[in-house]
């Protein structure tokens, strides 16, 4: 079944649904919203849509808290609509994968309804129950990710259950067979309606040690993180329910290394297709997201260069700068104001050249921004909100927090698409239940598909030029310039064929190094952002350039 590996040669678009597209005047996008999308993505080029979670769910934190497996919220549509937008999205040849949360789900799912009943209830193995300790402490020492202990105490049955995020989203127990055996009916639910495969939230948390030994200052990432029954649970559920469908599937896995996503990725190990590394998006800060630093871009080098040389020819990667988590990239890696355009394509350039599948998230094509809201009340995130009430007590100042939350914060991306200059940037005719990016009039989907310059068209050619050479799905990498500080450099080879990738991250001019201005002065240019006759040995500000020698 995975013989195929279609997935290889996909680029792949994230729809947040909430933000994307909304038709009823509710302020929150819906399904029918991205249905009317649909040529839009077409005429980007993209292959699959990876649809963030659209399940019945209270909205504690967008969906990622789920009431309901196999129902689509009303927020976004009835299930029918989720029907008709697989079918449209299948005539048009594109496919749809399907967001899988099943690290835990929302408190108000009738599975933990029931197991909160008594210790007793056929459902209280689903979850984690564990008696305080003896001074009545929660079982361990974990904090949670978005804040406060990973414990709350249940005052019906007095035991704790254990939440790694946030309290209305209780951590399921898979050390249950039974458990285990109602998320794969429900994924074969899905998958038997003709989903094309799931992004798997947190699907690296699922096997806790079973021991629950105390964190260091609170951290029991690794006693959850790539924990002892993993691959026994992804081996599982790939015999049980994957390996009987054509899909692709993707781990998001929070602290995984390169050489844990060769075993997940591994085909012969029978887990997954590909994962989520977050290793190039904790460069730009220390401790924990919020403590900033300016990303040191030889760091970024090397990371990429380790996992394209680790991965390459026994794994696979998947290849982001952007989802619904985290912030712009242009904003971030780029220049957003001087250089927005040009730096938003560079970072394209250096992305989509590497091996792997690449995710476009929503916006990106357009190189949307950060917002800045002025108060903390135009914010909506889980995570931000208690973060700011956590650092606040510490005694961080409001200023140190908003300019926090301007660098870091999930609602940069959450912010509405951009389609139009007209009220809300054509993204309702209502109120948005998150302010729209005030650069609307300027940055948006229209005006990006009237001008044939536009980073739209420039995805749309990266997109094209994966279909075209083979190279860049499966040429092998190697990072050039090395100790340069600005220059992102990289040669992908394949028999005889090569390519050099070159991209400068500085706002200054950079000189190419000596050995191999010949090579490209030989060369001829495959894309670039900057004019095409031009002295090759000296990349002008932000350009990108990808050159076939
Ligand atoms: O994110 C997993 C995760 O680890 C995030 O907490 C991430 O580190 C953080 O957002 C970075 O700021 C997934 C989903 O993508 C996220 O939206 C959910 O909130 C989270 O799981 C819980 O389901």
């Amino acid at each position: 079944n995975q013989t195929h590996e279609w997935w290889k040669k996909s680029v792949v678009y994230q729809i947040y649904p909430k933000s994307f597209n909304d038709t009823n005047g509710d302020g929150i996008g819906d399904i029918p919203g991205i249905i009317e999308k649909l040529d839009y993505l077409k005429e980007l080029g993209i292959d699959v849509i990876w649809l963030s979670p659209v399940y019945d769910s209270p909205q504690e934190d967008n969906g990622y808290d789920i009431r309901n497996y196999r129902q689509v919220d009303d927020l976004f549509g009835s299930m029918e609509d989720l029907e008709q937008l697989l079918d449209e999205v299948h005539q048009r040849g594109m496919k749809l994968v399907m967001d899988l949360v099943v690290n835990h789900t929302s408190d108000e799912h009738p599975w933990f309804v029931e197991s909160s009943k008594s210790t007793d209830n056929p459902y209280r193995d689903y979850y984690i129950w564990k008696d305080g300790k003896e001074n009545g402490d929660p079982p361990t020492n974990w904090n949670s990710v978005f804040g406060g202990p990973a414990w709350q105490y249940d005052e019906q049955t007095g035991q704790y259950y254990l939440h790694i995020f946030a309290k209305k989203q209780p951590d399921l127990n898979w050390e249950n067979p039974q458990l285990r055996k109602e998320v794969y009916d429900m994924m074969k639910f899905w998958l038997d309606k003709g989903m094309d495969g799931f992004r798997m939230d947190v699907i690296n948390f699922i096997s806790k040690d079973p021991s629950y030994p105390e964190g260091l200052d609170g951290d029991g990432s690794p006693y959850f993180m790539n924990g002892p029954r993993i691959h026994e649970f992804l081996q599982e559920m790939n015999n049980e329910v994957l390996s009987h469908y054509d899909v692709m599937t993707v781990g998001e896995m929070p602290g995984a290394s390169p050489e844990d996503a060769r075993q997940y990725t591994d085909p012969e190990n029978e887990e997954l297709n590909m994962i989520f590394t977050f290793e190039h998006m904790d460069l730009d800060s220390e401790g924990d997201k919020w403590n900033l630093k300016p990303l040191n871009l030889i760091e970024l080098k090397e990371n990429f260069e380790k996992w394209q040389t680790k991965l390459h020819g026994t794994g696979w990667n998947s290849l982001y700068w952007n989802n619904h988590d985290q912030p712009r990239i242009v904003s971030r890696f780029g220049n957003d104001e001087s250089y927005r355009e040009k730096s938003a394509k560079m970072l394209a350039i250096c992305l989509h050249m590497m091996q792997g599948t690449p995710y476009i998230y929503q916006g990106e094509e357009l190189g949307m921004t950060n917002a800045r809201f002025e108060n903390l009340e135009d914010y909506q995130d889980i995570e931000l909100l208690n973060m700011y009430e956590e650092k606040k007590a510490e005694g961080w100042s409001h200023e140190e927090l908003m300019e926090a939350i301007y660098v870091k914060g999930r609602d940069n991306a959450r912010t509405p698409m951009q389609w139009n200059s007209q009220e809300h940037a054509g993204f309702t005719s209502g109120t948005p239940w998150l302010q729209v990016n005030p650069a609307y009039p300027e940055i948006n989907a229209e005006a990006a598909l009237q001008d044939k310059n536009s980073i739209f068209y420039f995805y749309q050619r990266l997109i094209q030029l994966r279909k075209e050479k083979d190279i860049i799905t499966d040429g092998n990498f190697e990072l050039l310039m090395r100790e340069d500080p600005v220059v992102f450099a990289y040669k992908r080879t394949n028999g005889n064929e090569t390519l050099v990738v070159l991209c400068n991250f500085s706002d200054q001019q950079a000189g190419v190094a000596e050995e191999l201005i010949q090579t490209i002065q030989a060369g001829s240019v495959v894309v670039s952002n900057d004019q095409e006759q031009k002295n090759r040995g000296v990349l002008e500000p932000y350009e990108g350039v990808v050159y076939s020698v």
